[in-house]
């Protein structure tokens, strides 16, 4: 029998202000000598005080969620806009938060402001595109020279069907050839921070020997690339974990570093909303069976796995350099609205900003 059970904040909502998350223990003082723990949140962090305890008490690393991304950061040609970002920036220096910048490069072109691939009527030119993305990577990387431990400069340009690059106005104009300039360029503009190549599923079959071909080939060449980054949006009774400990194999063979950086278990698995050509999506944007709070059987099944993936990353801690969750609590997460809205639960803290039954299991892999 499903219990239901009263969710008192609905998605999005904070614990009031002041509210001391409900735990003695911290997450990023378990992980200290193994790896840094991060999370994605809110870009106008400065403005919610009531998530501030919670952060600061098991997070050493910040990465804003949208205001570092070429879209809303230069709309326009020239038109630059840190307002959000100097702020976030700001934020996290007086908190002593290291901050991920994300990201200079978006290899989708929906994710990228159409203006960078036009030239007046027609598509701009190889040459056009690149003087234009290193006039970008100069003024964004290059503004926060020295305050940034990481950079996300590529994100998911590796094809999921059949091709090796994602087909984009980036892939068109330049073929390779962008992501090894946006790596040198990064480096230049600010040489301190470590480097990342961020993909989705990137650790499973196909994909995977993609992620490592560009690797090697970059490499190679000597570009400036340090990290692999597995997002692991992972989704419950479904988590890759061979895959993920091959692909940490692979990164430590080539010496180059991982990072997890988006990391969340999705309890409302939403792989069907792609299943057979997208048939079940009617039905599915009304399915919504933890809307009055997640069933305990299911909190520990969330449990187990995430345990599971800790003490597989606690065993390649030699190689990880940050694990990140994408967003601090169940309320803030992006899976309560892709690929259609219900009510997910899919991190350690739930609504309120109490630790889930996966926290203590994630405590107990980190001791
Ligand atoms: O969580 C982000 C959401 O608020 C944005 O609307 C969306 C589009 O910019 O991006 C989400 O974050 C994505 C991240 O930037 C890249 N990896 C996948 C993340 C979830 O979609």
């Amino acid at each position: 029998m499903l219990v239901p059970f009263v969710v008192t904040l609905l998605a999005g909502d904070s614990p009031p202000s002041g509210a001391a998350p409900n735990t003695a223990a911290s997450l990023r003082e378990a992980a200290a000598g193994l790896f840094t723990v991060g999370v994605g949140i809110s870009d106008r962090i400065p403005q919610h005080p009531a998530d501030w305890p919670l952060l600061t008490r098991h997070f050493s690393a910040v990465t804003p969620e949208n205001c570092l991304k070429p879209n809303p950061v230069q709309i326009a040609e020239g038109r630059f806009n840190f307002t959000l970002a100097d702020a976030f920036v700001g934020f996290a220096a007086s908190n002593r938060l290291d901050v991920v910048g994300h990201c200079l490069v978006w290899a989708k072109d929906d994710r990228t402001p159409p203006w960078f691939f036009r030239d007046g009527t027609n598509a701009a030119s190889r040459e056009l595109l690149l003087a234009r993305m290193k006039t970008h990577i100069d003024t964004v990387a290059g503004r926060y020279r020295g305050r940034m431990a990481m950079w996300d400069v590529v994100n998911e340009a590796l094809d999921d069907g059949t091709n090796f690059l994602r087909a984009s106005g980036w892939s068109a104009a330049c073929g390779e050839e962008f992501i090894s300039r946006a790596f040198e360029w990064a480096h230049a503009a600010d040489p301190g921070a470590l480097l990342v190549y961020n993909d989705y599923n990137n650790e499973l079959p196909g994909k995977r020997e993609k992620q490592m071909r560009l690797l090697q080939a970059l490499r190679e060449r000597r570009v400036p690339v340090h990290a692999v980054g597995l997002q692991g949006h992972y989704e419950l009774d479904r988590i890759p974990f061979e895959d993920i400990e091959e692909m940490l194999r692979a990164a430590r063979g080539l010496g180059l570093k991982v990072v997890v950086s988006e990391l969340d278990i999705d309890v409302v698995q939403r792989w069907q909303w792609w299943a057979d050509g997208g048939k079940r999506r009617e039905e599915l944007a009304r399915f919504d069976p933890y809307r009055h709070g997640c069933p305990p059987e299911i909190l520990e099944r969330q449990a187990e796995q995430y345990g599971r993936l800790f003490r597989l990353f606690r065993k390649y801690a030699d190689v990880i350099a940050r694990v990140s969750f994408w967003n601090l609590h169940d309320g803030q997460s992006w899976l309560n609205h892709f690929p259609w809205e219900r009510a997910n639960h899919p991190l350690l803290f739930d609504r309120t900003g109490r630790p889930k039954p996966a926290f203590d299991a994630v405590m107990s892999a980190l001791k």
